[in-house]
């Protein structure tokens, strides 16, 4: 089983940790972030981020992204980057809770938590998450960095580009296309297709920003 260290010790690196713990498929070394936060579900505080090249040297070679929250995706690039430069892998995470079906394809780093449905013939890019009990129905495109919140409906053959965010219990509706850097607010019900970037909000989703 080959270890992985979890990037941020908030509420979302806790989730992760519960999923990667249940997966088997990887032993916890522990968790990095700027200010301790003490042990996370039995998993160890190793330091910050200038302790990255030590543990890689130890032979912890993956690592999961556990920074979620919103309006952070620069410091998640910044911070894989970095990592991919010390040689980190990205493995995807998904969660033995999840239900993936046939024909689905995931990019390095991404992560699918507990209860999501990806049905057959979606594809969904790197470092994106697709957060507990969202769906992702059949052929859909979910490009990288991209956050499908708790509970949001991506219907059949939805497009969401890149850095874009859809916000929990959000729906969108068929085969709408939704582009890049853009945020779909809590609730919010897409019934056409999203091309300028901003803030969307409301049934129908109107934009704010
Ligand atoms: O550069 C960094 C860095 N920047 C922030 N390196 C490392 N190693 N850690 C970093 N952090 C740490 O990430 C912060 O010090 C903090 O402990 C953690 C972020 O925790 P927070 O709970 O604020 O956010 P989150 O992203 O874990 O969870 C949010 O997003 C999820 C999707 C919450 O809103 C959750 O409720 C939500 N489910």
């Amino acid at each position: 089983m080959g270890k992985i260290i979890v990037i941020g010790g908030g509420g979302h690196a806790k989730v992760l940790i519960s999923v990667i713990k249940k997966s088997l498929q990887f032993e916890l070394a522990g968790y990095v972030d700027i200010n301790d936060q003490g042990e996370i579900l039995g998993v160890k505080y190793l330091g910050n981020d200038s302790k990255l090249d030590e543990i890689f040297s130890k032979g912890v070679m993956n690592a999961a992204i556990g920074i979620g929250q919103i309006n952070v995706t620069q410091k998640r690039i910044n911070v894989v980057e970095n990592m991919k430069n010390i040689g980190f892998t990205f493995p995807p995470i998904i969660s033995i809770d999840a239900t993936v079906n046939e024909d689905v394809l995931i990019g390095e780093g991404t992560q699918i938590l507990d209860g999501a449905v990806i049905n057959s013939g979606t594809r969904i890019g790197r470092f994106s998450i697709i957060n507990t009990k969202a769906t992702v129905e059949h052929d859909c495109k979910v490009g990288s960095f991209c956050h499908i919140a708790t509970g949001a409906v991506l219907s059949g053959g939805v497009e969401v580009d890149d850095f874009s965010m859809i916000g929990s219990n959000a729906v969108i509706v068929q085969y709408k296309k939704i582009t890049s850097n853009c945020m779909i607010g809590a609730g919010a019900v897409v019934t056409k297709d999203i091309t300028a970037e901003g803030v969307y909000v409301g049934n129908p989703a109107r934009q704010t920003k």
